[in-house]
Parts: C-alpha cells; sequence; structure tokens
C-alpha cells in the first residue's frame, strides 16, 4: 500500500512537472484506461542539446514565410521525432505500467498480508483485551458469585438458625400450652374442690351458728334459772326459820289429832264393820260406786278385811287390782313370803298377795286383765277371759283360758299349770333359776315370755334388760314401761 502510494506520489510530481513546462497534452488510448500527457514548451528544450527536437518544436507556434521549405522538412523531421517520442513514452509507459501492475500486484498482495497481519493483530490484541477485561469480568463475577453464594450461604444459615429457634419456640411454645391446659384443668378441679369446701364450710359455719345460737339460748335459760333458783334460795332461806317455827306447832296439833283419832275409833268401830260386806270390787261397783280408789273388801271364807285398789273405769269398771306399776318406787325383788301375804300400799305401788287372788279367784270365775303402758304412753292390754291361781300345796300354780287384746297376738303368759317362783324358792323348769336372773316372782318356765315383777327401767334405751319388766308378744325381751296393772272382775259381771 505505501509502495503504491509512493509509486502514485512519484507520478504525481511528475506530471507535475510536466504540466508546469508544457502546455500541449495528448491522449492515449489503452484499453479501457485513458491517459493524457501535456507535453513540454518548446524554447525550453533549445538551451540543451540533448532538446533540439523541443526547440524545434518550439518554433512550432512562429512560423516564418521565408523558410517555408526548410520548415516542411523540419516539421516532417519534427513529426517523426515526436513519433518516436511517442512511441518511447508509449513503450516507457507500458514498461512503467507492467512494471508499476507487477508493483501494485505484489504491494497490494504484500498490502493484503500486512492488512492482514495487522487485523489479525488488532483482533488478537482486541481478543486478548477482551479475553483480559472478560477475565477481570469473570473474576469480578466470581467475586460478586462468592460475595451471594455466602451471603447466602450466611442467610441460608440464619435462616436454619431461625428455623431452629422457631421450631424451639414452637415446642416451648406447645409446651406452655400443654402446661397452661394442665394448669387450667388443676385450676378447675381445684375450684371445684374449693367450691364444694366452701359449700361444706357454709354448712358447718350455719350449724355452728345454730348451734351456738341454741347454746347461748340455752345459757340465757340456764343463767335466768340460776337467778331465779338464787332468788329462791334467798326466799327459802329467810322463810326457814319461819318454816321451824311452823312445823312445832304443826307437831303439837298432830299430836292433838292422833289423840282425838284414837278416841273417835273407840267410838265407831261397831258401826264400820256393818257397810263393809264386799267379796270384790265389782260389789262395790254393783252398789252406785264409780269412783276408782282404795276399798275395804272381805274375801270369801275370811273374816279379815283387805284394803284393795278398785278399778271402776277401765272397761266398764269393777275391776280389783292384785298388781300395779306406775313408777319404780317399790322393789319387787321378793320371797315367797312376801309374795304369799303380799307387800306395798294399794294405793301406790304394790303386789296384793298370792293367798288373796287364790281365794278370790277359786271363789267365782274370774277374767283376767292386763293393762300396759309403753314409755311413749301406748296403751294396750291382753283379757283371759278364765283366770285363777291354785293354792300354796300347788305353789300357786297359774291357769288361763280364751285370750285376746291388743297387747301382742299371743299369750305372752306361760301355759296352764305353771308354778310361781322367787329367789327363794325355785320352782321353774330352767337350771338357771329364772327368778334369781330375771329378778321378781312370776310364773317362770324356763324362763318363759313376761315377767311384769322384773325390775322397772323408766325411759327409753336400745338395751336389752333380761332382768326387766317383759310382756314378749308386745315389746320384745325388755319393755320401757310407765305403767302395769293386773286386775280380775268376775266373768258374770
Ligand atoms: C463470608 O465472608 C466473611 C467475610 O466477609 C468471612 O468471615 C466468612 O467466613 C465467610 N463465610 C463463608 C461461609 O464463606
Ligand atoms: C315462805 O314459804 C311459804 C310456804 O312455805 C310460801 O308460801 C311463801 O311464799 C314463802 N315466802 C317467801 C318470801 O319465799
Ligand atoms: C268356804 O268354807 C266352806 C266350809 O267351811 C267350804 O265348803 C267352801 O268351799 C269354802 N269356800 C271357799 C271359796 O273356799
Ligand atoms: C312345789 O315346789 C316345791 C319346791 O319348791 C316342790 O318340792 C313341790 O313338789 C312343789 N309342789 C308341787 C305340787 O309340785
Ligand atoms: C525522439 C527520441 O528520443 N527517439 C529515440 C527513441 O529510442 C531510440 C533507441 O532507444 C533512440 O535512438 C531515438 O533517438
Amino acid at each position: 500500500m505505501d509502495r503504491l502510494l509512493l509509486v502514485l506520489g512519484y507520478l504525481v510530481t511528475v506530471v507535475a512537472m510536466v504540466i508546469s513546462s508544457e502546455r500541449k497534452q495528448h491522449q492515449v488510448q489503452h484499453g479501457p484506461c485513458s491517459y493524457t500527457f501535456i507535453l513540454p514548451e518548446v524554447e525550453q528544450c533549445n538551451q540543451g542539446r540533448d532538446f533540439q527536437v523541443t526547440n524545434s518544436l518550439q518554433r512550432d507556434s512562429p512560423p516564418s514565410p521565408e523558410s517555408a521549405h526548410v520548415e516542411t522538412s523540419w516539421q516532417a523531421r519534427k513529426l517523426e521525432n515526436l513519433e518516436s517520442a511517442t512511441e518511447n513514452n508509449t513503450q516507457w509507459l507500458q514498461k512503467l505500467e507492467s512494471y508499476i501492475q507487477e508493483n501494485m500486484r505484489s504491494e497490494m498482495a504484500e498490502m493484503q498480508r500486512n492488512a492482514i497481519h495487522t487485523q489479525t493483530a488488532t483482533m488478537l490484541e482486541i481478543g486478548t483485551n477482551l479475553l483480559s477485561r472478560s477475565a477481570e469480568q469473570t473474576r469480578k463475577l466470581t467475586d460478586v458469585e462468592k460475595q451471594v453464594l455466602n451471603q447466602t450461604s450466611r442467610l441460608e444459615i440464619q435462616l436454619l438458625e431461625y428455623s431452629l429457634s422457631t421450631t424451639r419456640l414452637e415446642q416451648q411454645i406447645l409446651r406452655q400450652t400443654q402446661e397452661v391446659a394442665r394448669l387450667n384443668d388443676k385450676n378447675s378441679f381445684l375450684e371445684q374442690r374449693f367450691a364444694a369446701m366452701e359449700a361444706r364450710h357454709g354448712q358447718e359455719l350455719l350449724a355452728a351458728q345454730q348451734e351456738k345460737r341454741q347454746l347461748q339460748e340455752l345459757l340465757e335459760r340456764q343463767s335466768h334459772l340460776v337467778t331465779l333458783l338464787e332468788e329462791e334460795l334467798a326466799r327459802s332461806v329467810s322463810n326457814s326459820t319461819l318454816l321451824q317455827h311452823q312445823q312445832a306447832i304443826l307437831t303439837d296439833t298432830v299430836q292433838q289429832l292422833l289423840a282425838m283419832v284414837t278416841h273417835c275409833n273407840e267410838i265407831s268401830s261397831h258401826p264400820k264393820e256393818e257397810s263393809v260386806n264386799f267379796r270384790d270390787c265389782a260389789d262395790i261397783y254393783k252398789s252406785g260406786v264409780t269412783e276408782s280408789g282404795v276399798y275395804s273388801v272381805r274375801f270369801p271364807n275370811s273374816t279379815k278385811n283387805v284394803k284393795v285398789f278398785c278399778d271402776m273405769k277401765t272397761r266398764g269398771g269393777g275391776w280389783t287390782v292384785f298388781q300395779h306399776r306406775f313408777d319404780g318406787s317399790l322393789d319387787f325383788h321378793r320371797s315367797w313370803k312376801e309374795y304369799k301375804a303380799g307387800f306395798g300400799d294399794p294405793s301406790g305401788e304394790h303386789w296384793l298377795g298370792n293367798e288373796i287372788v287364790h281365794l278370790l279367784t277359786t271363789s267365782q270365775d274370774y277374767t283376767l286383765q292386763v293393762l300396759l303402758t309403753d314409755s311413749e304412753g301406748n296403751q294396750a292390754f291382753s283379757q283371759y277371759d278364765l283366770f285363777y291361781i291354785d293354792g300354796e300345796e300347788k305353789n300357786y300354780s297359774l291357769h288361763t283360758q280364751g285370750f285376746s287384746g291388743t297387747a301382742g297376738r299371743t299369750s305372752s303368759l306361760t301355759h296352764s299349770g305353771t308354778m310361781f317362783s322367787t329367789k327363794d324358792k325355785d320352782n321353774d323348769l330352767c337350771s338357771c333359776r329364772c327368778a334369781q336372773m330375771a329378778s321378781g316372782g312370776w310364773w317362770f318356765e324356763a324362763c318363759g315370755p313376761s315377767n311384769l315383777n322384773g325390775i322397772y327401767y323408766a325411759g327409753i334405751s336400745n338395751v336389752v334388760r333380761y332382768n326387766g319388766i317383759k310382756w314378749y308378744y308386745w315389746k320384745g325381751p325388755s319393755l320401757m314401761t310407765t305403767t302395769t296393772t293386773m286386775m280380775v272382775r268376775p266373768v258374770n259381771f
């Protein structure tokens, strides 16, 4: 390329020199190319030997008429010169052309090679540049990637840690929730228990308050009583001296009265004997007496008057009472002799006596009635249509017939023929000595379902007393009584 340019520059200078030296132009057609030649001035050519032709050519313009012949030959010569020159030039030009063409080709190739080299170099340079830049970029990218990876891994680690802590927190929350639930359960259970305790406590408190009130009332009553008693005591103390005085007067009066009574008895002994001729209470009732109380009777084949209690109210009245108990004041644990003769007072607790009962119940047919009242005030009776007891020679054996009444559906008296027993005369069928074990005198068998002469236990008790008053088919093994009465009345009343 450079060389081509140099050649072209050379050509241009040559052409420029040609242009500056001459003005005549010639055109040569060579193939597709056309070449224009400007020929130099003739006068310049005259100065040198070599350029005489040129000088002659310069003389071409101002033709001189004097040398017309010379001139024609010169012109022919000149033309010949010109033709050869042109030919030379043409040859030279052809040479030049070929040279130029050769040069051009080689240079073009070189230029091409150079260009390829330079291009390759630049390309390589660019490539290396690009490579280095890309390497740098890659390094940077890897750095960035590393950082990103580092960040990512760090974030992942953090995330992992977070998730770990989250799961830990979740577990904790779960555990706490369970704990809370358990606590709630416990709490509700405790609340229930508390409520129950509260309720119980309230009830207890109420009961305690009530008890307290009752106690206070009792205390008040007692204090009131105490004051009353104190007052009474004071009064009694003041009265006692007065009473002693009155007592002295009374004893005097009593002595006077006794003296009067002995005197009176002596006077009125005869008329009283006349009025007493009743066999039993039924006779007295029939005589018009309807008041219950103590009356005198004279039994058949007897010369003695006996005081008896007559029940004129129960079931028609006319009953002669031979056993009565109502307060336990009299001891019934007595001997055969005492049971035979009787003990106690007819107006109070008493046993009329086996001998009298025997005499009475064998004089005619008698009905027996047993009246009982338990500790709660319930009354009941047992009735035997026929009743009598044998004499002492048969140990006052019992005989009954025809049972009825409300104190049990079965008779609580033993069967007929059972002998009487006391603590000192054992006629029962038991080796245990019933009269001693069960206490009192009675028609014991072994030892039988009844004993109205047992020990008088007052009040209410669940304790079974084998020695208490007993009427088995009404109240079981022991009867807590308030009253017992055994009485007879003639069957034909
Ligand atoms: C992340 O980069 C820091 C410095 O910036 C470095 O201390 C740490 O070890 C790197 N972590 C990992 C997992 O490469
Ligand atoms: C003294 O005693 C009598 C009876 O004994 C009684 O009526 C009277 O109220 C008593 N007097 C006083 C002050 O207690
Ligand atoms: C009374 O005595 C007579 C004879 O002295 C006798 O015949 C009669 O049976 C007796 N009566 C009674 C109830 O014992
Ligand atoms: C009456 O009892 C006694 C014993 O106390 C006895 O020896 C006697 O035989 C009895 N009498 C009759 C008739 O059984
Ligand atoms: C006019 C001119 O210079 N002609 C020359 C052409 O070339 C031949 C030989 O190379 C020369 O003898 C002529 O003088």
